[in-house]
């Protein structure tokens, strides 16, 4: 059965894995890409959302809407010291692509009216688009009938500040807005989950390089630069909690243990802007979303080792 799905992201490393997990899984049935400013420059995640569909031998084939080019209420915040371009260096000849004139919010309204409450959306950079749907039109929440989203932690350590994750930090007002809303919500979390769950050490990095193909070349290449800051951090390795998402939604096989959680988003604190509180079931408040707590990670990695195995052809030629 074909999982109609969107990927609304700031697409930067991680994030175009994730792009080629909606693209390349069987069943999956990618209508479009979202765009929402996040980790690196909004017109250079587009770049990279070309790139990657390059790589997939997609290009042309899932149109790209640009949505929220800041936050809600705050001024950007990037994470361009983590990911530098978020592609590592690669670029292409990007004559004549041009992202649909629709805004992104408007095309997820539509898709969802379109798919008929069989719409799912996988969030994989901070919430503004999410949220701006939701202002826009309140049943959205409803018509939707999985949202995934990567961000915030299981009461454990943040990655932007000690207690917050980078996508509910840059913008903390849209994701409480998500959680008010009623969605059909699972969360992917950085920490405990991702950390110790989705890292890719050198040796996983090294079997990939190995595969040879034009999407295992372009994994190496986009994963790069994060690598070099994750080890700079004490990480042993890249992380990808966003194809994580992705293989969340495609492969709940993949999750081995989940629970109900009650989550809201701080945003009155500088100390703790973003911080997820997530409740889990003693403190009286009705849950809201199920957090993913243990995956099976070995399949996560065979998931993803085998979707970079697909031959591809990119039409474009790679350009350092
Ligand atoms: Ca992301």
């Amino acid at each position: 059965m074909s999982i109609p799905l969107v990927i609304d992201t700031d697409t930067a490393q991680d994030d175009c894995v994730a792009i080629l997990a909606g693209l390349l899984t069987e069943g999956a049935d990618l209508r479009a890409i979202t765009m929402v400013a996040g980790n690196v420059g909004f017109d250079r995640q587009v770049r990279n959302a070309y790139l990657t569909l390059n790589a997939g031998d997609r290009l042309g084939a899932v149109p790209i809407h640009l949505g929220s080019r800041r936050p809600l209420v705050r001024p950007w915040v990037s994470a361009e010291n983590v990911h530098g371009d978020g592609a590592g260096g690669l670029d292409m000849d990007f004559a004549g692509l041009e992202p649909e004139t629709e805004h992104a919010v408007d095309a997820l309204l539509r898709l969802a009216d379109e798919a008929g409450g069989e719409l799912s959306i996988v969030a994989i950079g901070p919430l503004t688009n999410i949220a701006l749907a939701v202002v826009k039109r309140p049943e959205f929440a409803q018509q939707v009938k999985h949202l995934v989203v990567m961000g915030g932690s299981n009461n454990a350590r943040g990655n932007i500040t000690a207690a917050a994750e980078f996508n509910f930090y840059v913008d903390p007002e849209a994701a409480k807005i998500v959680f008010d809303a009623g969605f059909h919500v699972t969360v992917v979390p950085w920490a405990p989950l991702t950390l110790q769950q989705a890292v890719f050490g050198r040796p996983v990095l090294d079997r990939i390089a190995a595969i040879g193909t034009p999407l295992s070349d372009f994994f190496t290449r986009v994963c790069s630069s994060t690598l070099a800051f994750d080890e700079s951090v004490g990480i042993p390795g890249t992380t990808h909690p966003d194809s994580l998402s992705v293989a969340v939604l495609l492969r709940p096989d993949l999750v081995t243990k989940s629970a109900q959680y009650h989550v809201d988003i701080e945003t009155g604190s500088e100390l703790t802007r973003g911080y997820a509180a997530m409740s889990w079931g003693v403190h009286g408040l009705t849950p809201n979303a199920t957090v993913v707590e243990e995956i099976d990670a070995p399949g996560f990695e065979a998931f993803l080792l085998g979707m970079l195995a697909t031959p591809t052809t990119p039409p474009r030629p790679f350009t350092a």
